[in-house]
């Protein structure tokens, strides 16, 4: 079967040996805080200082100096360009890695840790150092009313509608550093193989849909990634 479209899901795992936290890991960020605390809508209206200083830390780590793309990044932003077909990568990451190392044709379902969006109009905004919720929102002029663009957990990830297009017309579907525990991205896989694509898992370790594959290769993405687009 001649490939004409490629569908790449990330996850977390991608930016792991880019040295930022994942989600479930030992050492995951969810550990020292709640889900509940600091990544649903309820969350930042109980409490928007505590939740604008989680994604603070977490913009102020991903803007330090020794953050920066992996080779699993350079190796998908390599295949676009090479690729003669189309390729979208589908990122739940909110990091701007992807970007940073030359991918184009890319979609953040789960939001971008870069902006801040106004509750009232939805305008976004990048924003380079902290956001507070005193910060008075260019649009509306008032204060309370910017969040951190992100797709917080009861919310509708962003792009599903040209994401499900995607995945019904790919002929390959690739799913990189994620461990298919949310939805509705953990549920692609199963839209590609009902597309009748060629469904592959690149991971460190089984997720939880890893039985949805027709292909599974576990190790690093750094190492996996690029051997596997070469
Ligand atoms: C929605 C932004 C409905 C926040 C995130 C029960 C069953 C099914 C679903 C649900 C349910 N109860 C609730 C739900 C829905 C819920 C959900 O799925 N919950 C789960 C936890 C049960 N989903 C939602 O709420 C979604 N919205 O359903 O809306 C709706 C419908 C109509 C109208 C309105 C609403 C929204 C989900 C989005 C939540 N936001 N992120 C933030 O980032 O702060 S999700 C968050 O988890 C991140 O985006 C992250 O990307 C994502 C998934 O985690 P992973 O990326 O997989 O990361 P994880 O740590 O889990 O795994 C890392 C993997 O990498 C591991 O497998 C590891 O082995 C591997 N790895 C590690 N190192 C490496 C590596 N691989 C390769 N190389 C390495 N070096």
């Amino acid at each position: 079967m001649a490939i004409e479209s490629i569908v790449i899901l990330t996850g977390a795992g991608i930016s792991a040996e880019s040295g930022i936290r994942t989600f479930r890991a030992s050492d995951g960020m969810w550990e020292n805080h709640n889900v509940d605390d600091v990544a649903t809508p309820e969350a930042f209206e109980r409490n928007p200082h505590l939740v604008h200083r989680f994604y603070n830390e977490r913009r102020q780590q991903l803007l330090s100096p020794e953050i920066g793309p992996n080779l699993s990044h350079y190796a998908l932003a390599e295949l676009e360009e090479a690729f003669p077909g189309n390729v979208l990568v589908v990122t739940q990451n909110i990091d701007d890695l992807h970007e940073r190392a030359g991918s184009k044709n890319l979609l953040h379902m789960h939001g971008e840790l870069l902006n801040v969006r106004c509750k009232e109009s939805g305008v976004i905004y990048p924003v380079e150092g902290d956001a507070q919720p005193e910060d008075l929102c260019p649009c509306c002029g008032a204060s309370g009313n910017l969040r951190p663009d992100i797709v917080w957990f009861g919310e509708l990830p962003m792009h599903m509608q040209q994401i499900y297009s995607a995945l019904e017309a790919c002929d390959l579907f690739v799913s990189i550093g994620t461990s298919g525990h949310v939805y509705p991205a953990a549920g692609f896989v199963e839209v590609a193989n009902a597309s009748g694509a060629l469904t592959v898992e690149l991971n460190l370790e089984p997720s939880r849909v890893e039985s949805s594959f027709d292909q599974r290769i576990y190790g690093p993405a750094s190492e996996v990634v690029p051997e596997f687009v070469n």
